[in-house]
């Protein structure tokens, strides 16, 4: 039995299902996924739908899902006299901020469920944690999305809230922990600057941080899972030529043409999106 890591599949249904090909997964064997199962690329639906029957799965929740979450419960309301008013500038805001991050795929997908399937899928998504604490060779892991963001060394992880998790930028300079390694994924390590990561695309081990999101479907990235048993890496090429215009540069800029005062929210999410990560 071993335990895997993987993150950031965002709708690579294919890479996912040679990924398991190439690691021989079995029933006795655990998979844990860091969140942004959805949005960007072309499978998210059909992804999560793969997942929510594999018990030996567990999918924590990226800030992709909190998104998703939100959106599609918004979109699905029935609309009536007393929550028309709902649709404020903010949820708007909200609901703009999740097009200009990749949603098209996800909705397209959705949108084909019947009432049932769509039920399943998102009382899946809602069933995501945030975190995962687990001991493996004499060895503690945190596996969470992005980071711990307002990070205290002596702060319980279930006090972080979620959008604490799921949108932070770690310093992999700077070890959280002693004792602890943090696996993360959320950057891509094609993006990440520090001396120590030599082979940026690549999964990056050091200073008590893994960081195992390899970019699937960004140019000169590809799909990562690393076997926490003994740090073994695998990989996948996408296959699919990455094509996606809601990547487009122009996309985060115009994130920030929001008030700044009724969107600090949405604002803060968009930089921390496309900081370091024009490219993408
Ligand atoms: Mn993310």
């Amino acid at each position: 039995m071993s335990t895997y890591i993987i993150s950031d599949l965002h709708g690579h249904y294919d890479e996912f299902l040679e990924m398991l090909r190439v690691i021989a997964f079995t029933d006795e064997d655990m998979l844990y996924v860091l969140g942004d199962v959805v949005d960007r690329g072309p499978k998210p639906v059909t992804l999560l739908k793969d997942l929510m029957n594999r018990p030996n799965v567990v999918c924590l929740a990226g800030n992709h899902e909190l998104m998703a979450l939100e959106c599609l419960n918004f979109l699905l309301k029935e609309v009536t006299e007393e929550n028309i008013y709902d649709l404020d500038e903010e949820m708007l805001g909200k609901l703009l901020n999740w097009q200009l991050n990749g949603s098209g795929t996800t909705l397209d997908e959705f949108a084909a469920l019947s009432p049932e399937e769509r039920d399943e899928v998102l009382d899946y998504l809602g069933e995501f944690d945030l975190y995962e604490e687990i001991e493996l060779s004499g060895r503690k892991y945190l596996l969470i999305h992005a980071g711990l963001r307002n990070f205290e060394p002596d702060r319980p992880i279930e006090d972080y809230e979620p959008e604490e998790l799921v949108w932070e930028r770690p310093d992999y300079d700077i070890p959280y922990f002693d004792d602890v390694t943090v696996v993360t994924g959320h950057t891509p390590t094609l993006f990440i600057e520090t001396e120590e990561n030599i082979r940026p695309g690549f999964i990056l081990k050091a200073n008590n941080h893994i960081a195992i999101d390899c970019g699937c479907g960004i140019p000169g990235g590809r799909l990562a899972c690393l076997r926490l048993d003994d740090l073994l890496e695998f990989y996948v090429d996408a296959v699919e030529e990455y094509a996606d215009e809601e990547y487009d540069e122009d996309d985060f800029e115009g994130i920030e043409e929001y008030d700044e005062d009724e969107f600090e929210e949405i604002e803060k999410h968009g930089e921390n999106e496309s900081e370091g990560i024009e490219e993408q």
